[in-house]
């Protein structure tokens, strides 16, 4: 299946409503989060290694907001060796579709399902990933959703959490920002679909601090959470549920 290149925000007709996972985006998304958030190559390189270190026989690994199934097919690999099952979950139907036909394309056995990621029941989970979703999730419903998570891993599962965040020194913050923002100008987007593409995502994506995500996790009862990627104002952490 083809991608196309991300010039939604490029035209001169564009309208200012809040971002959504449709078609227009399910259509350009793989090149898109690809210019737009520094080290994603890097993130999903890793999940094939947490995965292949965390994959137990007999389980499921849940990819939460999978998209076009990017994580699934970087997983697919490590599935396959241990015996694990891959579930992937989004609630646009427009990345579900897309999704089915990458992993049929690739080969690729994983239950798919469109569903909300805050509805869904959870369970004999080794390994749960949310990269660059729990950011879309209003943040009063994100300590229910990661508790829900902890009580589907089994002993010793993890989960994998990549989101943008904020920072609470503004000077680093400006610095952080700045820098994504350098980023994303070296990916061809120009200054208009920079702010553009912000204003689309203000309200709908709302970052945290890195402290506010360790404390929800130790509330959610993770034993553990340790920081492995961080790239400007983007990071990953795998939290480790009781062994
Ligand atoms: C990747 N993980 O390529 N329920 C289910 N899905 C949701 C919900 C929800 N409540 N809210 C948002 N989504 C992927 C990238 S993108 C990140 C994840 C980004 C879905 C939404 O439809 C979209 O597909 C995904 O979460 C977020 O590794 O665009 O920055």
């Amino acid at each position: 299946m083809t991608s196309s290149i991300d010039r939604i925000y490029r035209g001169h007709d564009v309208a200012t409503e809040p971002f959504r996972f449709d078609e227009k985006v399910a259509t350009v998304f793989n090149d898109m989060i690809r210019r737009s958030v520094p080290g994603y190559p890097l993130t999903l390189s890793m999940l094939a290694v947490l995965a292949d270190t965390h994959a137990r026989p007999g389980t499921r690994i849940y990819d939460l907001g999978c998209s076009l199934g990017a994580g699934l097919i970087a997983m697919a690999p490590a599935a396959k060796r241990h015996g694990t099952q891959l579930i992937g979950i989004d609630n646009s139907p427009a990345m579900l579709q897309r999704c089915r036909a990458m992993l049929a394309e690739a080969g690729i056995a994983a239950q798919l399902a469109c569903a909300d990621i805050r509805d869904i029941h959870m369970q004999r989970a080794s390994m749960v990933v949310m990269n660059f979703t729990l950011q879309f999730i209003p943040p009063g419903e994100r300590d229910a959703l990661l508790r829900n998570i902890r009580c589907g891993l089994e002993p010793g599962g993890i989960l994998v959490l990549s989101e943008k965040i904020e920072f609470p020194d503004p000077t680093e913050a400006a610095f952080q920002v700045e820098m994504h923002h350098a980023f994303k100008r070296m990916q061809g987007y120009s200054e208009l679909e920079i702010s553009r593409k912000r204003a689309a995502l203000e309200h709908v994506l709302v970052p945290e601090t890195r402290a506010t995500h360790l404390d929800r996790l130790r509330a959610a009862g993770f034993a553990r959470a340790h920081v492995w990627f961080q790239c400007f104002n983007f990071m990953s952490l795998v939290a480790v549920a009781d062994g």
